[in-house]
């Protein structure tokens, strides 16, 4: 694969990355900050140097066309990670940024590939559980398992709004054979990196608290909260798996992919397991983020994921949270 990967320093970025070119990729890459000031730190400049590949990452702005177009010829790119976004949170309060990063840039991507469409450029393109909001007149929202081509795709935030947008822009351009569009939905992301302004952060900010020792802390949440959770290893090789499937056995451009669906207080009880005295203290709701929460699905059905690309994850939670409290203490080490 010849894989340009945008918006490279963020969560999802810096750990694609790590995973491409230890999988003997050619990559490049491009963020607005330094690789030193990616969401993985100093670490991520030393991963370039290990590849090699320190003149491959690029310091400009991921969503301007001029500045993809360059690299995608460049680098004679045949896949484009296109994972610049403001999440949920951060696009509830800037609108109009949520709407030029996540979606123009996203047109802008599948623009090119139209230009240059007899490439048949790949654009992997996460959406998200975000895409899902509240059935009007369901009270209590999505019955467990919810499947990939479930209607009512009606969400409550920019942000759900641009995925959902973005996962039907992507397959007209796929229809009309200018780009070869494809899109996971994720659940929250738990890495060792820090997230950037979700509503899943909830279970981020529970973690690093665990793994730096703090055994009281307070949360946005309320300790039913359920939604689905996923390990970034297993996030990262589902795009890179979903890039590599055959189109042929591809039925749809967009897939629910699951993991795990612990609720707030297994997570935080899972956490206390491994951390003595490792206690939350729950928010009686009243966090627009909790309303987010509640709008999505506590349950995916991911079977179009598993049956057409052999999408499986690999982290339960017991391995996820034993994973990631040592990945955690071993970055702040190295800080
Ligand atoms: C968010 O909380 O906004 C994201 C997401 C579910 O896509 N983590």
């Amino acid at each position: 694969m010849r894989a340009l990967v945008l918006g490279a320093g963020g969560q999802v970025g810096t750990d694609l990355v790590r995973f491409l070119l230890g999988s003997g990729h050619a990559v490049a890459m491009a963020d607005l900050r330094p690789a030193a000031a990616s969401a993985a730190g100093p670490a991520m400049a030393a991963l370039l140097d290990r590849y090699g590949a320190g003149d491959r990452w690029h310091t400009a702005d991921a969503t301007d066309a001029t500045v993809v177009a360059r690299l995608v010829d460049r680098y004679e790119a045949d896949t484009i990670f296109h994972l610049p976004a403001l999440l949920s949170a951060t696009g509830e309060r800037d609108p109009e940024r949520c709407w030029a990063v996540n979606m123009e840039s996203l047109r802008g991507v599948l623009d090119l590939c139209r230009a240059r469409s007899s490439r048949s450029i790949k654009v992997i393109f996460p959406s998200s559980i975000a895409a899902f909001g509240p059935l009007p007149g369901v009270p209590g929202g999505y019955p467990d398992g919810v499947a990939s081509n479930e209607i009512g795709l009606l969400p409550s935030t920019l942000y759900g709004v641009t995925k959902v947008a973005g996962e039907l822009l992507g397959a007209w351009y796929a229809h009309r054979g200018w780009a070869d569009f494809r899109s996971v939905r994720f659940p929250g992301l738990l890495s060792a990196a820090p997230p950037g302004g979700g509503s899943t952060d909830f279970a981020n900010e529970m973690l690093f608290a665990a793994a730096r020792g703090e055994t009281s802390i307070q949360t946005f949440v309320r300790a039913d909260t359920r939604v689905p959770f996923m390990h970034m290893d297993d996030a990262v090789r589902a795009l890179v798996e979903l890039a590599q499937a055959p189109a042929a056995g591809l039925t749809r451009r967009a897939f629910n992919i699951a993991a795990i669906s612990p609720s707030a207080e297994e997570l935080a009880a899972a956490l206390a397991r491994r951390v003595p005295g490792f206690t939350v203290r729950w928010s009686a709701g009243g966090d627009p983020r909790q309303g987010f929460l509640d709008s999505w699905p506590r349950v995916l059905d991911d079977a179009p994921a598993r049956e057409e690309w052999g999408w499986h994850h690999q982290f339960d939670l017991d391995r996820l949270i034993d994973d990631l409290l040592g990945a955690i203490r071993s970055a702040d080490a190295h800080r």
